[in-house]
């Protein structure tokens, strides 16, 4: 199986160069656009819609060829080869960008927005703007963000109740040093990982449980291997969609607007779709099985991310981030 994969991706690699435009601004290729999710997440289904829109808005001038399920890699071997324009558009998580542009990191933080629509109130606002302005001088132009919801512990061992039931465990985090001081502060071993080896991590027993939305821990049938889901809701990074600043280089900037817009307008399609997916992700889960638990102390988890925070905002840019997006909480929380 994994043989079959590596020569799908090889092959889909090798066809992939540099975006390069014929006559009447017309890509000389389809663009490609990678996403980890397979066809039918919220994610894929955000994008189709976008280059849809892309391609209804120019006459069918711009297509998109679009890799999904993981096909082209994982999020940060496929970020480094979107910055170098092998690939155009990419749906990533926040947290691959973490190492290299900061003000990624604040909307990343454990415990920073108090509820999914303080999380859409900001990235929809002006700090949600400034975050996606701030990849230019990475090689990346911001999109738009999707969402995400919220991400939770879940192990092969039992129910996490306070951080003193994550003692030990070893627990895969997505490829951020951020996730890994996080982890760490909680008591458990992190084990950074790409998405793909998590599966086989569990059930080999490599890691002992992981952490993520309903939708991913269903869609990758992680609930199969770890059927504990304890609700800490942790983290509420979003998911963001970025161009190449190569590829975004050769449009018109009457072009670059039609992808800015269609990507907005491809956000709340997204999130129609994506709040139905954790209704029936949640569900699916449960009917097999799943042991699911509230966290009633969260406090006793987000208070000990005090010296996580000070080790990873550390400049004025991203305290200011904090303090905006902080002023947009809930009142009710
Ligand atoms: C999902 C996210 C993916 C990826 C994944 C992970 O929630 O949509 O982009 O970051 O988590 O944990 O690797």
């Amino acid at each position: 199986m994994a043989g079959v994969f590596d020569i799908n991706r090889r092959t889909a690699l090798a066809g992939l160069g540099a975006l390069g435009l014929a006559g009447c601004g017309r890509p000389d290729r389809p663009l490609y656009l990678a996403d980890t999710h397979v066809e039918d997440y919220p994610t894929v289904q955000g994008v189709q819609a976008m280059a849809r829109l892309v391609e209804e808005r120019t006459g069918g001038r711009i297509r998109t060829q679009i890799y999904a399920g993981g096909q082209l890699g994982s999020e940060r071997d496929t970020l480094e080869i979107t910055i170098f324009g092998g690939i155009d558009l990419n749906r990533v998580n926040l947290a691959p960008l973490n190492a290299f542009a900061p003000e990624t990191i604040v909307p990343s933080l454990p415990f920073l927005f108090t509820s999914i629509e303080h999380m859409r109130r900001a990235l929809d606002g002006a700090p949600g703007d400034r975050i996606l302005t701030s990849l230019e001088p990475h090689g990346l132009i911001g999109l738009c963000f999707y969402d995400s919801g919220a991400r939770s512990f879940y192990n092969t061992n039992g129910p996490i109740r306070t951080p003193d039931d994550l003692a030990g465990l070893k627990i895969r985090v997505q490829n951020s040093d951020l996730y890994v001081a996080m982890v760490e502060a909680l008591g458990a071993n992190p084990t950074p990982m790409s998405l793909g080896e998590v599966y086989q991590g569990l059930v080999q027993g490599v890691v002992d449980g992981a952490e993520n939305n309903w939708p991913s821990y269903e869609s990758t049938r992680h609930f199969e291997a770890a059927r504990y889901y304890s609700l800490t809701r942790h983290v509420m990074a979003p998911e963001i969609l970025v161009m190449s600043r190569r590829s975004w280089n050769r449009f018109s900037e009457a072009d670059q607007e039609i992808f800015r817009q269609a990507a907005r307008d491809s956000v709340p399609i997204m999130r129609a779709l994506w709040d139905e997916r954790v209704e029936r992700a949640r569900e699916r889960v449960l009917a097999a099985g799943v042991e699911a638990n509230e966290v009633d102390d969260i406090a006793a988890f987000s208070d000990i991310m005090t010296p996580v925070w000070d080790r990873f905002v550390v400049s004025d840019i991203q305290r200011q981030l904090v303090e905006d997006i902080r002023a947009l909480g809930d009142a009710d929380g």
